[in-house]
């Protein structure tokens, strides 16, 4: 998930990092996040729905093994990748959610705007999570065509709507833990 070979993340890092820092925020492994309280909201695009509802699966079954309650999570539709960013703009102004999960599937050999399309929703979720300090995290497929897309939405783990969902806990429990460590400085 985060890696294979010499990419691959040596879990022993936290240990020596540990020994040279004052704090470490965060969990340094996917699998070890725990979400139970934490409200999270799902964006879902309806285009290519065999993929994306791939991703929604892979989304709620790691949002699950995180242990975040069913009753915390809202799922909203929207036609298109191209409309993610403003239905995360809007989870993360009045959504009343910790954070926000994106899912779309935009396949180069579909459409001749697959750039714009592509472009336009990484772009505008970026954008969102900066302007809202909301966790957004882009679960969205760009591949060359449909085969590739089946490969990313395996009903396995290495889903990434899975690692989407994940990702939405360690973000938010990560930026929690950043602002605990800031508060703890303050005097009194
Ligand atoms: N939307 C996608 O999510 N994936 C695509 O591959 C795609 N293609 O092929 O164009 C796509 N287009 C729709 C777009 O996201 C908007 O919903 C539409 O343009 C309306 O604004």
């Amino acid at each position: 998930m985060t890696g294979s070979g010499e990419t691959a993340l040596d879990p022993g890092v936290f240990v020596t990092v540990a020994r040279r820092v004052g704090r470490q925020a965060g969990e340094g492994s996917l699998e070890a996040v725990r979400g139970s309280g934490l409200r999270v909201g799902i964006a879902c695009a309806l285009f290519n729905g065999g993929i994306t509802t791939r991703l929604l699966e892979g989304a709620l079954g790691g949002l699950e093994e995180a242990a975040v309650d069913r009753a915390d999570i809202t799922v909203a539709w929207v036609p298109g990748a191209f409309e993610l960013p403003l239905a995360a703009q809007r989870f993360a102004n009045h959504g009343d959610v910790d954070a926000v999960v994106c899912l779309g599937a935009v396949i180069r050999g579909d459409t001749s705007h697959y750039d714009l399309v592509a472009g336009e929703c990484a772009s505008g979720l970026a954008r969102v999570a900066l302007d809202t300090g909301m966790p957004v995290v882009f679960g969205v497929l760009t591949t060359e065509n449909v085969e590739q897309a089946l490969e990313r939405a395996r009903d396995d783990k290495t889903n990434k709507g899975r690692e989407a969902g994940l990702s939405a806990v360690q973000m938010a429990t990560t930026l929690r833990a950043i602002g605990r460590a800031r508060a703890a400085r303050v005097p009194g």
